[in-house]
């Protein structure tokens, strides 16, 4: 069992449609996560927030993309980061800010693997694919394009090159229920596993994620975990600029989470897309805490939580 924890704040909202993602890591902090893991038993070290300096605007044959160059930026430095972070630690979690910087920590955590020996595998929990490249995004917003650059598809000269590429065979995604044209195309191109909310109201999401738990283990693979708000359904997690309803549920987030815990797998992870300004009373921080709670560990009959115990 891993024991060593590393948070990594990644105050990055330039992907985004809209600001407040850079107050991420600051509301997550102040749900008490540190706390909250250090209490499981976890040793947690804090590594602080990554930073970048001005950067001078760069123009792209794509006029809809913004914040091209603070992002390309971002993806650069969090590269750099995160790959520390995971020497330093069994399981770091990195704290966002908004999904671009998932085009900095999954080729970091893919570099790191290669360095052990292993693959890496990806579990993208999110309503979006977000594969679209620079060329193809119409939106514009950065935080679309994370996957379709770590699994190595063209169109990325802006941003910093790729050095490990992600078997795109290796991701699975869940949730999914905003697709447009272009990534539904290169989906089934790639051929990365894509359980929608369709085929989840079908199966129940303990099938397909234990498939893919298994395909991991078999082949001694590492697990990065990208967890995107907008997962959840909007009600139980308002603070994200992308609600899409139809979403996951309390139970079945706390699931997967457990599941994943029981597996032993994970090996580093993402808190994606959390805008504090969009929430209401902290709710949406407690929450993702509490799911990071039941990844590293917590059982409810573990817990005092009834007046009967
Ligand atoms: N595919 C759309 C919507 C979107 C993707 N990721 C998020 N939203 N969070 C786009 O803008 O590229
Ligand atoms: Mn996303
Ligand atoms: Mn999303």
């Amino acid at each position: 069992m891993a024991d060593t924890c590393a948070l990594l704040g990644a105050p990055i909202e330039t992907g985004a449609s809209q600001r407040g993602c850079l107050m991420g890591p600051a509301s997550l902090r102040t749900a008490g996560l540190d706390e909250e893991l250090a209490s499981l038993g976890w040793e947690v070290t804090d590594l602080g927030d990554v930073t970048i300096p001005p950067q001078a605007p760069m123009p792209h044959a794509n006029p809809a993309l913004h914040h091209l160059a603070e992002t390309s930026a971002w993806i650069a430095a969090l590269g750099a980061r995160a790959h520390e972070a995971g020497q330093v630690a069994d399981l770091p979690i990195f704290m966002g800010g908004d999904h671009s910087l998932s085009a900095g920590t999954v080729p970091a955590m893919a570099r790191r693997a290669q360095e052990a020996g292993k693959p890496l595998f990806v579990l993208w929990l999110d309503a979006h694919p977000d594969l679209h490249t620079l060329h193809t995004s119409q939106s514009g917003n950065l935080h679309g394009t994370p996957v379709a650059y770590f699994t190595g598809q063209e169109g990325f000269d802006a941003y910093p090159p790729l050095v490990v590429p992600v078997d795109p065979r290796n991701v699975c995604m869940m949730g999914i229920r905003s697709v447009d044209a272009a990534e539904r195309t290169r989906i089934r191109d790639i051929g990365i596993e894509v359980h929608d909310m369709r085929s989840i109201d079908e199966t129940g999401v303990l099938a397909p994620l234990r498939a893919f738990l298994a395909r991991v283990k078999a082949a001694g693979g590492m697990l990065h975990l990208s967890f995107d708000v907008d997962f959840l359904e909007p009600g139980i997690a308002p603070a994200v600029g992308t609600t899409v309803p139809g979403g996951a549920t309390f139970r079945e987030a706390h699931l997967i989470m457990e599941e994943l815990c029981d597996s032993d797998l994970v090996t580093s992870l993402d808190l994606v897309e959390l805008n504090p300004f969009l929430d209401e009373r902290g709710k949406t921080a407690k929450l993702l805490c509490d799911l990071t709670a039941s990844l590293f560990g917590r059982r409810v009959m573990d817990r005092m939580t009834s007046s009967s115990f």
